[in-house]
Order: structure tokens, then sequence, then C-alpha cells
């Protein structure tokens, strides 16, 4: 692994801070007291290229790689997390596209992804029912003589109210069988679709999540993205991908925190320098750990679900201990639920959760360690 960027690398940073010290860090407080769904700032990310970091150029990507994403989602994550979330969600509906879609599929949905004619995208898993144990959704596709009638609830579902397009994973029956969990590419405006009121989220407002219920939603037959019956295999396939951009957004939160308790003097002090580098110290070590995920993916790697669990667990954890420890030693006008401290600190939990949460990382490494051996 090189530890030396690539001049591509570093372009894609400066891309990415540059647009967020003019646009989307001054914004972040009243845009977590409002919780408006960022429109504009999506817009402008997807016109910088990083809504598709890792999409070929022939789709309207960067095709930069995954080192270069990382990068860009830890800036954006730095100068607001719900920003962050949005684009990474956003990136890996994209990926899943470009990797598994037929040409027909590919070229019709993932320019509209990367151009921003589509603002956001979504990926339908987890249910009311079945959020760790995903292989559990009760949503079911079930074949008609002219394609397929969806049924079901789909929770928690990041952008849900402004995607241009939804990935819904759904058990599937064919002629009374059942060849396992299929993925579905679904039109947001089909009609039998519901979205439900936004959730009323401890941190990250400006990110939109919904319920959607889909009541005898009929689908073309080519609506299938990837082999019908593999589905599964393919959202965990993206959830590993997925878990880098969680690691690097929970990285941009602790430079977020560090970067703030700097400004008020804390480290100055020797009763909190020690503590001060230490939290130092964990971010950069989340920070290697999430690169090296990245890069393997990058490099084409078959297996780096130990690597992205590992990345996803340190740095979400390590971002939430950070956040909370420069709230304290800033003192307690940080914790004013206002003050940018305290929203890192609300803005943090959610990554202990969501892309599965630090209790499924260590089932995924445990389970890796087990098959593999250790490193
Ligand atoms: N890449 C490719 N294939 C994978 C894979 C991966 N990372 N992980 C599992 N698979 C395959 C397995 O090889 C297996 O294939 P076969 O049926 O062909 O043998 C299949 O998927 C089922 O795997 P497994 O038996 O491990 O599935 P489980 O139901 O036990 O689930 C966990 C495993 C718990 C890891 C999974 O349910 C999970 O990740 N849950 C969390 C979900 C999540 O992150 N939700 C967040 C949604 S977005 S906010």
């Amino acid at each position: 692994m090189n530890l030396q960027l690539t001049p591509t690398q570093r372009d894609v940073q400066a891309r990415a801070r540059e647009l967020c010290g003019e646009h989307i860090a001054p914004r972040a407080l009243l845009r977590d007291a409002s919780a408006e769904f960022p429109l504009d700032d999506l817009r402008r990310l997807a016109d910088a290229g990083l809504m598709g970091v890792n999409i070929a150029a022939e789709l309207g990507g960067l095709e930069a790689g995954v080192v270069a994403y990382s990068l860009a989602v830890q800036a954006v994550a730095k100068a607001d997390p719900a920003v962050a979330v949005t684009m990474a969600v956003n990136n890996m509906v994209g990926e899943v596209l470009a990797y598994f879609g037929t040409d027909a599929q590919k070229q019709e949905l993932v320019p509209k992804m990367t151009s921003g004619e589509f603002s956001s995208g979504s990926f339908c898993l987890s249910e009311p029912g079945s959020g760790s144990d995903a292989a559990g959704m009760l949503t079911r596709a079930t074949r008609t003589s002219e394609g397929w009638r969806i049924n079901g609830t789909k929770a928690w579902i990041t952008s849900g109210a402004y995607a241009g397009v939804f990935l819904v994973w759904a058990q599937t029956s064919v002629d009374g069988e059942d060849p396992g969990i299929s993925l579905f590419i679904v039109d947001p405006t089909l009609e039998g679709i519901s979205v439900g009121p936004p959730e009323e989220k401890m941190g990250q407002h400006a990110s939109n999540t919904v319920s959607l219920a889909f009541d005898d939603v009929l689908i073309p037959a080519d609506a299938v993205l990837g082999e019908l019956g593999k589905g599964f295999r393919i959202a965990m396939m993206a959830l590993d991908g997925g878990r880098i951009g969680i690691a690097s957004q929970s990285i941009g939160i602790a430079d977020a925190a560090l970067e703030l308790a700097t400004e008020a003097g804390v480290g100055k002090h020797p009763q909190s320098a020690d503590a001060f580098e230490m939290m130092h110290a964990r971010v950069e070590a989340a920070r290697q750990l999430t690169l090296r995920a990245a890069w393997l993916k990058e490099s084409g790697s078959s297996n780096f679900s130990r690597e992205a669990s590992m990345a996803k667990l340190m740095a979400s954890e390590v971002a939430n201990e950070v956040a909370r420890q420069c709230l304290a030693l800033v003192g307690p006008a940080a914790a004013a639920y206002d003050h940018p401290l305290a929203k890192l600190v609300r803005d943090a939990r959610v990554t202990r959760i969501y892309e599965g949460t630090s209790e499924i990382q260590r089932v995924v490494i445990a389970r890796d360690l087990i098959r593999n051996g250790a490193a």
C-alpha cells in the first residue's frame, strides 16, 4: 500500500475541502436547526464530481478510486456529517448500479446520479422487523405476467423522500417457488408507494430518513438488478463498501471535534494535553485503517469485509469518544444544544448504528477470523 497520496487523490481532497469551506461548513448549524434537506449542496457536490468518485468516467463519474472517495467523505463530514451521509449513500447506490446493472440499466440511471439530475438515491434494505438480521426481511416481490408486484415496508431509509431511484431488496416468489432475496430498481414515483414523515433523529437532522410502504407496486420485468435470488450477496458486498464510507464520515466528525477543541485552547493546558494527544493518535490510527480498507477495495481485493468492518467499528467508536471528550474538555458552553461540539456528539451516535451496528461489525470480523485466520 502506497501511503503517499497520488495527485488525483490530492486533487479530489482539495476539491471537497474547497467546496466545504465555501458552502457546506458555514451553513451546518443552520441546516441542523431547520432540518432542511441540502438540495443546493448536493447539486454542488455533483458538479464537483463527488457523487460518483469511484464510478467510471463514461457514466459521469470521476473514476478516482476508493481512497479518493474516502478522503472526499472525510472532508465533507468534517463540514457537515448530514451532507456527508447523503453523499455517501448516493455514491453507494451509484456504484451498485454501475457494478451490477445491465448496459441499459447503467446508461439510464448512473449518469442521472453522478450529474445530480437525481438529488439522491436510496438503499432500501432495513425493515421495521429486520435491521441487523437483514435476511429476515418480509417485503416480497411476486412475479406477475408482466413484471413484479412489490408489497412490504422499509425503514430508516436515507434520502427516501427525495430519491430519484430506490434499490429495493425483497423475498421473491415465482410461480409458487421462492428463489431467495432479489434486488429491484424501483421508480419512487410509482403508484402504491407511500413515504412516511421524516424521522426526528437526535443528530444529522439535515439528512432525510423515512419509512417507505409498498402496496401492490407494479414494476417491469427488467427491473431486477443482478441475478434473481442473489440479491442478498449484492447487499453484503455493497455494505462492505458502504462501511468504508461511514468510517470516513466518522473520521471527518472526529477531525471537526479536534479542530474545535484546538481553537478553544484545549491541548495547551497540562491537564488536557495527554488526553488531547492520545485522541489525535487514535483518530490517525482509525484514518489509516480506513484508507487501508479503501485501498484494498480499490486494488480489486475479492474480500475486504474484515478490513471494512474493522475500519467502521474503530472509526465510529473513536468519533463518538473524541466528540464527547472534546466537549468535556472545552467545558459547559459546548454542551448547549446548538453548540458545534454538541452537534458533533449528536451527529456521531448513529455512525455506530447505520450500515451495520458495532455489534454486527464484530460478527463480521469474528466470522472472517474463524474462516481465514488472523492477519
Ligand atoms: N460479500 C459477498 N457475499 C457475502 C458477504 C460479503 N461481504 N457476506 C455474506 N455473503 C454471502 C455469503 O457467502 C452467503 O452466501 P451463500 O448463501 O451463497 O453461501 C450469503 O451471503 C449469506 O451470508 P451469511 O450466512 O453470512 O448471512 P447472515 O444472514 O448470517 O448475515 C450479517 C450476516 C449479520 C453479517 C448480515 O445480516 C449483516 O451484515 N447485517 C447487518 C445489515 C446492515 O448492515 N444493515 C444496515 C443497512 S443500511 S443502514
